[in-house]
């Protein structure tokens, strides 16, 4: 079957099937008046001018279409919210100090332990919905919550099911150090065994991860032991992810580059050496300006990173503590604000870069024949009116492998 999508006031979209840098952050193409033309779930040609015959047809109305947004960094899956922390920040606690204290994280993994895998699938099913409705159609999730072996499986199981019977797809990602749990205070030698020896060969036997990711932070693990976690994935086929120099500088970009991650995520205060190093190792930077907005804190060098030839995504960072935000709507408009990148920038830091950052590029992030027919279609004449209307819901009608998932027409 064909389905043709008409009348697009503007097409834009990055092109290609890897991660654009430097200027070609910011070249995309927009075509007037055009046209896609989907069958099979994929995008069989776009154009502009008369549109070919199709078995079915939707009419844009002269306005936007972009690919679906692609959120490359959300916590999807976890047990309970925190927001009895937004008190406690306002009374002058640091997200650092609330951790320290055995809350943060450590309550969400409390929660998440006591939490059956269908209540997790079933409230990330709901976040998922209103992703979806926000215009993401691609998803990566992260576990993190469990800190021991059951539970890190149970989120990891849960994310499988929700890849199998929800429209967006996900991309499953490996958290085990995300933090050293309670019962491992005084051992952190046996919590590292444990995500080596057991957690990451279980994962990965299993096939429920693509990535191996560490929370390389104060508070959380150093350098040296987030690079010991890393070269445990990478040896049973995950590709490393790093949280990298979010609140202290400690290493983590640096060490991004060095082990060939595929993305490095936050980077507020990431120092010149990570950005070279991660220039060198090919790594993603996964900007989330959501989470500076939310702790109150700096933005991360977008433009220096763009400078030094480091493609740039931007993300949610869904979680229930540093970031209850899944609007990657308001997450363009900040990149645009808040990084100094133009709209054009934007759109590939959300869609074809933030796709490459979870390996994703071959199939999704951009609109060219062959690869998946994921679109939205905004209410918006043109890309800067998206990025400028910040708070409102700008997505109409969002498209999945060609299908229509989600209309507010
Ligand atoms: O639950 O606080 N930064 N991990 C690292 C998070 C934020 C999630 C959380
Ligand atoms: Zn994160």
């Amino acid at each position: 079957m064909k389905t043709i999508v008409t009348h697009i006031g503007m097409l834009a979209t990055p092109l290609g099937r890897g991660p654009r840098r430097g200027r070609l952050q910011g070249q995309i193409q927009t075509l007037r008046d055009a046209w896609v033309l989907m069958e099979e779930g994929t995008v069989a040609q776009a154009g502009t001018g008369p549109a070919p015959g199709a078995d079915q047809t939707i009419d844009a109305r002269d306005r936007l279409v972009t690919p679906g947004l692609v959120d490359s960094h959300t916590h999807l899956i976890f047990g309970g919210w925190r927001q009895h922390e937004l008190g406690m920040k306002l009374r002058g606690a640091s997200y650092l100090d609330i951790l320290a204290q055995g809350g943060g994280i450590l309550s969400t993994v409390s929660a998440t332990r006591a939490a059956s895998q269908e209540e997790l699938e079933d409230k990330a099913e709901k976040a998922l919905d209103e992703m979806l409705s926000l215009g993401t159609t691609t998803c990566e999730a992260k576990s993190g919550y469990g800190l021991d072996v059951d539970t890190e499986l149970k989120q990891l199981r849960a994310i499988r099911e929700l890849d199998a019977r929800h429209p967006m797809d996900l991309v499953p990602t490996f958290l085990g150090a995300h933090a050293i749990p309670a019962e491992h205070r005084e051992d952190r030698a046996g919590y590292l065994r444990l995500l080596c020896q057991e957690a990451i060969p279980a994962v990965a036997a299993q096939g429920l991860a693509r990535f191996c990711d560490v929370f390389c932070e104060t508070g959380a693990f150093t350098a040296e032991e987030s690079r010991i976690v890393l070269e445990a994935g990478k040896a049973h086929g995950l590709i490393p992810k790093i949280h990298a120099d979010e609140i202290d500088p400690t290493g983590g970009s640096v060490l991004a580059g060095e082990v060939g991650a595929i993305s490095a995520e936050h980077l507020i205060v990431c120092p010149p050496e990570g950005i070279a190093s991660m220039a060198r190792g090919g790594t993603v930077a996964c900007l989330l300006p959501a989470t500076s907005l939310y702790l109150g804190a700096p933005f991360a060098p977008a433009r220096d990173m763009i400078g030094a030839g480091v493609p740039v995504a931007l993300a949610s960072d869904f979680n229930p503590g540093s970031c209850p935000c899944l609007d990657l709507q308001l997450v363009m408009t900040l990149g645009c604000l808040r990084y100094r990148l133009v709209p054009e920038e934007v759109l590939t830091a959300v869609t074809l870069n933030a796709a490459a950052a979870i390996g994703m590029a071959e199939q999704a992030g951009s609109l060219e024949p062959g690869k998946q027919a994921d679109l939205v279609i905004w209410d918006a004449p043109d890309l800067d009116y998206l990025c400028y209307r910040m708070g409102s819901d700008l997505a109409r009608t969002v498209i999945k492998k060609g299908r229509i998932v989600s209309s507010s027409d």
